[in-house]
């Protein structure tokens, strides 16, 4: 026999996710009820939630039914639901399960003392140990007061703690991974870090599960809940889970010079329909792939692109295979230049286009003009006058000896007043 331990993090209970233009978005209760569905589907035999499993105190009433209707349900599918508190829910947690008189709900850790409890699962005996946050901050270090003692050898350890691991800064309960290593427990699950990640292979095993729904744009790739097998041997192994419904990503899509506005509305749509395959397939239960897009390449007429782009944020596209999948964009950057034709026929003029067209050409081949001559010059002098004043000398960071540096960032300034400039020529 073994032991299934279905692992959560940083639900944050209260809260949505971020969905442009949409009314009702998904939310953390919704994956709540996904969680407890996973957990009964797959015969899990413990549900552990390393804290802010509610998003704050004011969520009181948003988190509490959610909570408690899910921890009745997995009570009678006979599942263990072990807890401890974050720094989003350390005054909460215990209000909202206080009412509860299941036997098998724990909230370890209570007032910052560590706490372990020892069950029969399956015949196997298993302890879990875990500390909780008592107020909104902690700068200490909670493996300092942890008593190797306290837990049983010989009997698999699972260790819960909200925490920031590696960052002896943080105002997050800052904890060595070195001394989460040494401490007797088999498998630490972390809550606080919203991206999941393994800070050790084995012998502990050490593990963010991540937030089991991304939030924000901030928080992309895949998000879900991990699940941990102890077998009767000992031997551990996990897995994840990705279940979030919503998932952010970054896209990249290089522009021709030529392209007409059809053209460029099929690119992108082509574009997505080729990325998001593979995103969905890797997210069960997708409900929003939601990019971050940037535009990158030449144009003839980079105003056009601009102008052409206003209509991406409107995209709300299904796949026929994916019709659970809405595909949209969040945001757009535009970097497109323009294109070589485009520049040396607008070098030919007299103008002020003309005259920065030529000086973009020049610059990109490495050859000089007496206007670049000059604009390096004023370049060199403004650079060396800033690194000898009195404000900016502490920080020593100007080389002014690269010419390259130079050049980069008149070549970049140049193509955007250039854009600039044909954009206003298009508005006269
Ligand atoms: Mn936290």
């Amino acid at each position: 026999m073994s032991v299934k331990i279905l692992a959560i993090a940083d639900l944050h209970l209260g809260r949505t996710a971020s969905v442009p233009n949409i009314s009702n978005p998904p939310s953390a209760a919704e994956t709540l009820d996904e969680i407890v569905r996973f957990a009964m589907d797959n015969a899990v035999d413990v549900l552990t939630l390393s804290g802010d499993i509610v998003d704050n105190y004011n969520r009181y009433w948003e988190a509490v039914s959610p909570l408690q209707n899910a921890i009745t349900q997995l009570q009678q599918a006979g599942i263990y639901v072990i807890m401890v508190a974050g720094n989003h829910d350390f005054d909460v947690l215990n209000e909202v399960i206080k009412n509860s008189r299941s036997k098998m709900l724990f909230l370890l850790g209570k007032n910052a003392k560590w706490e372990s409890i020892q069950l029969n699962i399956n015949g196997q005996d298993i302890q879990f140990v875990g500390w909780s946050f008592n107020s909104r901050y902690t700068i200490h270090d909670p493996l300092r007061d942890f008593d190797p003692q306290q837990i049983s050898k010989n009997i698999p350890t699972v260790g819960l703690l909200h925490c920031e691991a590696d960052t002896p800064e943080s105002q997050y309960a800052p904890v060595n991974s070195d001394t989460l290593s040494g401490s007797g427990v088999d498998v630490w699950i972390l809550g606080h870090i919203h991206k999941a990640s393994q800070l050790k292979k084995s012998n502990p095993l050490i593990f963010y599960p991540g937030s089991p729904l991304a939030m924000n744009a901030g928080e992309q790739g895949i998000h879900g809940a991990s699940l941990v097998i102890i077998d009767d041997s000992g031997q551990i192994n996990y897995e994840s889970y990705p279940f979030s419904a919503v998932r952010y990503e970054n896209i990249k899509i290089s522009i021709k010079p030529e392209l007409n506005q059809d053209e460029f509305r099929s690119l992108v749509l082509n574009v997505l329909e080729e990325t998001s395959p593979k995103l969905i397939d890797d997210s069960n239960n997708l409900q929003f792939l939601i990019y971050d897009l940037q535009l990158s390449g030449e144009h003839d007429n980079p105003v056009e692109i601009a102008n052409w782009a206003q209509e991406l944020t409107d995209i709300r596209h299904r796949i026929p295979e994916y019709p659970n999948t809405q595909i949209l964009i969040r945001k757009y950057e535009i970097s497109v230049n323009p294109a070589l034709t485009a520049l040396e026929n607008l070098a030919k003029e007299s103008s002020p286009a003309g005259k920065l067209a030529d000086s973009i050409i020049c610059l990109q081949n490495g050859d000089e003009n007496p206007f670049i001559n000059k604009l390096r010059q004023s370049w060199h002098e403004k650079q060396n006058a800033l690194s000898k004043h009195n404000t900016f000398r502490e920080l020593n960071h100007f080389d002014t000896t690269k010419a390259d540096e130079a050049d980069r960032y008149i070549l970049q300034e140049c193509r955007y007043l250039l854009t600039e400039l044909l954009a206003q020529q298009e508005n006269e």
